[in-house]
């Protein structure tokens, strides 16, 4: 073990090399303005770099990083001064930049009272979240709260001590209001159509169920920006935590890693004051929908389908799936003939080059996005990424033959089981259900097909009744189960 070397900390920043941008303010005086939900790799790659490069001009809007699940990144971070570098790769080589603007942390559950208080202070005034599509205890088909989820049910048992971000959210809100202060922005920055509307309607029913007057109020103080946010960001790695100590010399226990490429879009809609995001790179406009249903088609729906068929087929990386000649081709031509021509395209936006620098960034050699990372959460992400563009396609009577495979690959990986018998860990919040369907096909492609159609918080009851589509997705589920993903894939695309 390589001996240890001073920890990244406030007292030890001056010792940052010079070719390690580090932040152009004192992170020491800086005020905490936004509390984040979510306190993950994407979110210190993303909406705080972009924080980041504004509190040099206005220091109110340090943040407060929450972790509602696991105290890792928070306790790495408190030892840190909230401190961490940011690893940008590409093939032209790494960039590395120390990031300040993370200013507190705090462990949900440990004191869950105590971040109330913190997102009620009357200079908080926007609360970010990126807790994931698994997070926000709905359903994935329609969007609605799930009154019976277990989090659901204890925090309307429990409103001093909720565990969930929407309990979070509305006991924030109950909290601003008794002590009057003031409104708040609420900014999901998770890939959810429409992803401000659903927050709004989930902290409504939630406000509801424990009063009207607290969601009449919550109704006239607080806005719910949508939001399109992009940036692809791998899990961190031994070997990312090895490099920034060589380029440091200081050890970061808790560095990020991304591409160059960033974009946040967010609709111009506040009741409270907020970051200028703008004056860093973020977009404000009318309507983020053109943009978010862009991205999460074109790109969440590609890589999902990179990822299911990608893993099937042996490659680990989603830059190796990419990089597949039959699995580019699928991708190339899903998007192009299938995805685009359900697309509103935003305003200045050239769609090819849009999808040309998508699969650009994909097979990113410098990147280990791995294909199991992206596979997780299908039950949570296939809805706004395959099954939007499939209904849309279907009600305009278009082909579906490319999105009827991803659609299959995502089956496959589902069943838990790989292509040499060897378990896959399918890390899903329905991966109970998933396992069941698989059980009651006893191998039969068909009843596999049909044993997840049933599965409406997935599909819906829509979709299961759409015959052509259901016999498209068992055929290529038979492919995938009987000659593999490299030889059903190589034999579509010959084919299509
Ligand atoms: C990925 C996304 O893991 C996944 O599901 O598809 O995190 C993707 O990297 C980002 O949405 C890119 O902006």
């Amino acid at each position: 073990m390589a001996p240890s070397a001073p920890r990244l900390t406030l007292a030890t920043l001056d010792r940052v090399p010079a070719d390690v941008a580090r932040p152009g303010y004192d992170p020491a005086s800086v005020g905490v303005g936004i509390v984040h939900l979510g306190l993950g790799a994407f979110h210190r790659a993303h909406q705080a770099v972009v924080t980041d490069s504004l509190l040099a001009h206005d220091p109110r809007w340090g943040v407060c990083g929450v972790s509602l699940k696991t105290p890792r990144s928070t306790q790495a971070l408190a030892q840190q001064d909230g401190l961490y570098t940011l690893l940008v790769k590409d093939p032209s080589g790494v960039e590395a930049r120390v990031i300040g603007a993370v200013r507190e942390t705090l462990y949900a559950p440990a004191d869950p009272s105590a971040l109330v208080t913190r997102m009620a202070d009357p200079r908080v005034h926007v609360i970010t979240l990126t807790v994931t599509e698994k997070g926000y205890c709905h359903d994935p088909a329609t969007g609605r709260l799930d009154l019976d989820h277990p989090d659901i049910r204890h925090d309307l048992a429990n409103p001093a001590a909720p565990r969930s971000a929407v309990g979070l959210l509305v006991a924030a809100l109950d909290a601003r209001r008794a002590n009057a202060t003031g409104p708040l922005n609420v900014v999901c920055c998770d890939n959810l159509p429409h992803n401000g509307r659903v927050v709004e309607g989930l902290v409504a029913s939630f406000a509801a169920a424990r009063s009207a007057d607290l969601a009449e109020w919550i109704a006239r103080h607080a806005a719910f920006p949508c939001t399109m946010v992009d940036r692809i960001v791998p899990a961190t790695t031994d070997a990312d935590v090895a490099e920034v100590r060589r380029r440091l010399g200081l050890d970061d226990a808790a560095p990020v890693v991304a591409e160059p490429f960033l974009q946040w879009v967010i609709e111009n809609r506040y009741a409270a004051p907020r970051p200028a995001w703008e004056n860093a790179g973020a977009e404000i406009v009318a309507d983020v929908a053109p943009y978010e249903t862009m991205k999460l088609r074109l790109l969440n729906g590609s890589h999902s389908t990179l990822a299911y068929l990608g893993f099937l087929a042996g490659h680990v990386t989603i830059a190796q799936a990419a990089t597949d000649p039959a699995l580019r081709r699928l991708v190339e031509r899903m998007m192009a003939e299938e995805i685009a021509p359900t697309l509103g395209v935003p305003p200045g936006v050239d769609l090819a080059r849009y999808r040309a620098t998508l699969l650009e960034r994909f097979r990113n050699p410098a990147l280990p996005h791995r294909t199991a990372q992206v596979a997780m959460d299908g039950s949570q992400k296939l809805p706004q990424r395959l099954l939007g563009t499939i209904r849309d396609r279907l009600a305009g009577g278009g082909s579906v033959r490319h999105l009827a495979l991803a659609v299959a690959g995502w089956m496959r990986y589902a069943t838990g089981v790989d292509e040499h018998g060897a378990p896959i860990a399918v890390s899903d919040p329905m991966a109970g259900r998933l396992a069941q369907a698989a059980a009651s096909a006893r191998g039969d492609p068909s009843r596999l097909a049909r044993a997840y159609f049933a599965i409406p918080e997935i599909f819906g009851t829509d979709l299961p009744a759409k015959t052509e589509f259901v016999a498209a997705v068992s055929a290529d589920l038979c492919s995938l189960l009987e000659r593999g993903a490299d030889a059903t894939v190589a034999r579509h695309v010959a084919l299509s």
